[in-house]
């Protein structure tokens, strides 16, 4: 990197338009914070008191029956409703405005052992949570109430996630949230100013610097992104234009699951735990439009700073102003790219 980025800076985010503040002189302060080991894995593979293990009862009495590889359900306290009413029209302006948000939220098992993660399973069973994936995607975009389909993976009690069993969410809405709108309309405006893709030519840039690849297969290529703003924070980009799930052909089915295994690996790696995250594929909204502009990627958003325990907090500036970093992306894509490929927990 040049040396005029070894001072403070700002970068630019094309993707969601914003900045980030970045203090890499700051690093060098001492750290006298605990530093805490734990594996955060469990070694049990059925838990009876667990709602997603096969054969046990959730929330109302609802059955999980005995599945063997992936298993899909409505949330029993799903966050949105398929036939939700309207509010009131006195809501419809002015400052108390609000809107009608229908939509449903499903719960995906990766898995039925209760102790795996998607980096310690087999590439095959990730391949059918891929599948199932794009199931839900394809038939959950097919109804013409929801605009959005967002598929995520809350991993860890530090990020809320309320069950160590390996599984997801899906939610569909009837608006496109800000997130992807935003993103939405980023790529819209390159393409118009530019003539490309965005995420074509910035993956592009990356492949030729290196310096921020973290991992990468045939199909996909795994970043810290320029502008990330969680230390270890990653972009995993489709090599080739493809908008949603949709478009992916088997060879690309197997190349997402082979990238999740070989970057959550390293996560896992990297403080010898089970790293906590929040990752998500953002791709076209499901409105019934082309949406050529769309660049199918995964965002992973994970806290931990400095080992198992020490998390970053965004608070202080970072709630009133910008987002600020102090390790760079380079140096967090070294460490990643430093850390054994193999899972440590399987060595
Ligand atoms: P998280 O661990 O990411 O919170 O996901 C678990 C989801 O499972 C959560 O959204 C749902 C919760 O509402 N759930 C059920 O649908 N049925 C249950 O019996 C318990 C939890
Ligand atoms: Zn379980």
């Amino acid at each position: 990197m040049s040396d005029s980025l070894q001072f403070p800076h700002r970068r630019y985010n094309p993707l969601q338009r914003r900045w980030v503040l970045v203090s890499p002189h700051r690093t060098q302060r001492p750290w006298q914070g605990e530093v805490n080991r734990s594996t955060g894995f469990s070694d049990v593979h059925y838990d009876p008191t667990c709602y997603l293990c096969p054969g046990n009862t959730r929330a109302g009495g609802h059955h999980t029956p005995r599945y063997e590889s992936v298993y899909v359900f409505d949330n029993d306290y799903a966050a949105l409703l398929p036939d939700a009413p309207a509010p009131d029209a006195a809501h419809a302006q002015g400052l108390l405005r609000a809107e009608r948000e229908r939509g449903r939220c499903r719960v995906l098992c990766f898995h039925p052992d209760h102790s795996l993660t998607l980096a310690r399973m087999e590439l095959p069973d990730i391949r059918k949570v891929v599948d199932a994936w794009t199931e839900e995607y394809r038939n959950l975009g097919a109804e013409p109430d929801f605009r959005y389909v967002q598929i995520f993976e809350n991993r860890g009690a530090m990020m809320g996630a309320s069950n160590p069993h390996p599984h997801g969410q899906i939610w569909t809405t009837e608006h496109i949230p800000d997130e992807p709108r935003a993103e939405t309309e980023a790529l819209l405006a390159y393409r118009s100013a530019h003539g490309q893709c965005l995420l074509c030519e910035y993956l592009g840039v990356e492949a030729g610097a290196a310096v921020r690849v973290v991992c990468e297969n045939q199909g996909f290529l795994a970043v810290v992104p320029w502008w990330a703003v969680w230390p270890f924070e990653t972009v995993v980009m489709a090599r080739a234009h493809r908008r949603s799930l949709l478009d992916f052909d088997n060879a690309d089915r197997d190349a997402l699951a082979d990238i999740l295994k070989q970057l959550t690996t390293r996560y896992d790696n990297l403080f010898e735990t089970s790293f906590p995250y929040t990752m998500g594929f953002h791709q076209a909204p499901t409105d019934g439009e082309e949406h050529e502009e769309w660049h199918f990627h995964a965002h992973f958003y994970p806290p931990l700073l400095r080992s198992a325990t020490v998390r970053k907090y965004m608070v202080g500036f970072e709630m009133l102003g910008m987002p600020q970093r102090d390790i760079t992306p380079e140096s967090a894509a070294e460490r990643l790219r430093a850390v054994s490929p193999m899972h440590f927990a399987l060595r």
